[in-house]
């Protein structure tokens, strides 16, 4: 009988997802759910036919030198691809696909939360409460901002700003977005979306600006000490894409000094430690922090899993994977 291949799935996946890919191949599951030791993660590449890494890999360039022949494909479990040294594993003849589409949804509800629960006060409203500080109603008492009217900026206007976009739009937001390319002009008649060539001529002029380019060299630290000097004093920033996109310790200082209002943020640049300035400011309700997830949701990790099976079944059978990362993207 003909030997399965073998692929490595670095983290826990979903019991449906785990049990089907039991069947098709030679599943190695990492059972108890921590992230492969430095070791573990080179006899993963060495031995294994398809590596399932996710965000918590780092997949480089030291680690594929020390790839099997055998391995072929990099089947990322999420859309992101940063954490993996996508150039050197193309050049190795190795493959590397992602999930693309199917946590645009979840991304872009949990940005409208991210952006309501810094705007309307939520986190501090709840803590009060549960706290026993609730001294009752007053008129004058939790104010938050009020969203409706207000401009928001998009910065990356790809699948999850777009999804963000038709929310904000939804909510009473005028949309604004600076992208690499334009966006059809369908799509911009749709959202009233108004773009801007210059991101720092759109950052100077936003109340709210979200974050959705994907984190590349180009895009490290695009929202710099200057360009957040840029933004409005009242305005507020909101990311969950990747955290290395802002430089944080000027997020930081700014938000220490009064110079921004506040922020959301589900990403960080040193994930899973943050900032503890950050953290400082979160205890004194200036801005809501939460642990990277924007894409978790139960139904989005079942999705997630079943485009990985596609892309490495579609590779097992010799032809492209659907979602092939391709250099044009890095
Ligand atoms: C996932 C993400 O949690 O897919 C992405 O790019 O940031 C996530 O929401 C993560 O990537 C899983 O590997």
């Amino acid at each position: 009988m003909k030997k399965k291949p073998l692929v490595v799935v670095t983290r826990r996946l979903p019991d449906v997802i785990e049990t089907r890919m039991r069947e098709l191949f030679d599943a190695h599951l990492n059972v108890d759910d921590t992230p492969l030791t430095a070791q573990q993660l080179v006899e993963a590449v060495r031995t294994a036919d398809v590596l399932v890494p996710t965000i918590t890999d780092r997949v480089d360039a030291a680690l594929l030198a020390q790839a099997g022949e055998n391995l072929k494909l990099i089947a990322n479990f999420g859309n992101g691809f940063d954490h993996i040294d996508v150039e050197t594993a193309l050049s190795r003849g190795i493959t590397v696909t992602n999930t693309p589409g199917v946590l645009t949804q979840d991304t872009a509800d949990m940005t409208m939360a991210l952006l309501l629960a810094v705007a309307r006060r939520l986190p501090e409203g709840a803590r009060t409460l549960v706290d026993g500080d609730w001294q009752g109603w007053s008129p004058t008492w939790m104010l938050g901002r009020r969203i409706t009217g207000k401009r928001l900026g998009i910065v990356g206007m790809g699948r999850i700003g777009q999804a963000l976009a038709r929310r904000a739009k939804a909510f009473g937001l005028s949309i604004h977005y600076h992208n690499r390319r334009r966006v059809s002009a369908a799509v911009e008649e749709e959202l009233e979306a108004t773009y801007w060539d210059s991101l720092d001529q759109m950052l100077a002029r936003m109340d709210i600006v979200s974050i959705h380019c994907p984190h590349t060299p180009a895009t490290y630290h695009l929202l710099s000490a200057r360009r957040l000097k840029l933004m409005k004093r009242e305005a507020v920033l909101v990311n969950t894409a990747r955290g290395e996109i802002v430089d944080e310790v000027a997020l930081a200082r700014m938000l220490e000094a009064g110079d921004l209002a506040g922020a959301g943020l589900d990403v960080f640049e040193h994930e899973p430690s943050v900032n503890p300035r950050l953290l400082k400011l979160a205890r004194q309700n200036r801005v809501v922090l939460l642990p990277h997830m924007g894409s978790a949701t139960i139904e989005g990790r079942v999705d997630m899993g079943e485009k990985v099976i596609v892309n490495i079944k579609t590779f097992l059978d010799g032809h492209r994977p659907p979602d092939r990362v391709l250099p044009s993207m890095l």
